[in-house]
């Protein structure tokens, strides 16, 4: 069965264009409940082992780079389905193959900037909400 939770990100560019309220408001719209909010700057350790499963790709330097450039907003998620729900709300990793309306045809700027995270599994979703909350920083 699917899990109700995913994990998110509002990465350094969207952030940096001012459109951390936007986003966040979008997601609330969209019916997700936030159980886990905070507002972070990934050290290039912590990017790095964010990222590892990409550390073989030509682009892992940079997305390290890139994600370490400013701060960030971190959340759970909670919706039926929120994983495959989530991932339809943001859109296409490329922008430019993003359906109308998502977050990323809105907000995305390149392949790379591409405004938020969604995480792409349940599992994936319980372990990159541990990476970021403690027990005590969601409900
Ligand atoms: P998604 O975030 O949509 O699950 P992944 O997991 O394939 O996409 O990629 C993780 C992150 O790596 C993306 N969000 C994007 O920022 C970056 N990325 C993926 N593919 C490329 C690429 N070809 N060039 C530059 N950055 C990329």
């Amino acid at each position: 069965m699917a899990s109700n939770r995913t994990f998110t990100m509002i990465k350094p560019q969207a952030v940096a264009d001012g459109n951390m309220g936007k986003i966040i408001d979008m997601i609330i719209t969209g019916g997700f409940n936030i159980k886990a909010l905070k507002l972070t700057k990934l050290t290039e350790e912590q990017a790095m082992k964010f990222y590892a499963v990409h550390s073989e790709r030509p682009f892992y330097n940079d997305l390290v780079n890139f994600m370490t450039s400013g701060p960030i907003i971190a959340a759970i998620l909670e919706k039926e389905d929120a994983v495959a729900t989530y991932r339809n709300y943001i859109g296409s990793t490329n922008p430019k193959d993003a359906e109308p309306g998502t977050i990323r045809a809105l907000y995305a700027t390149s392949m790379e900037k591409n405004a938020v995270h969604g995480s792409d599994s349940d599992e994936n979703a319980d372990i990159e909400s541990d990476f970021f909350f403690s027990e005590f920083e969601r409900f």
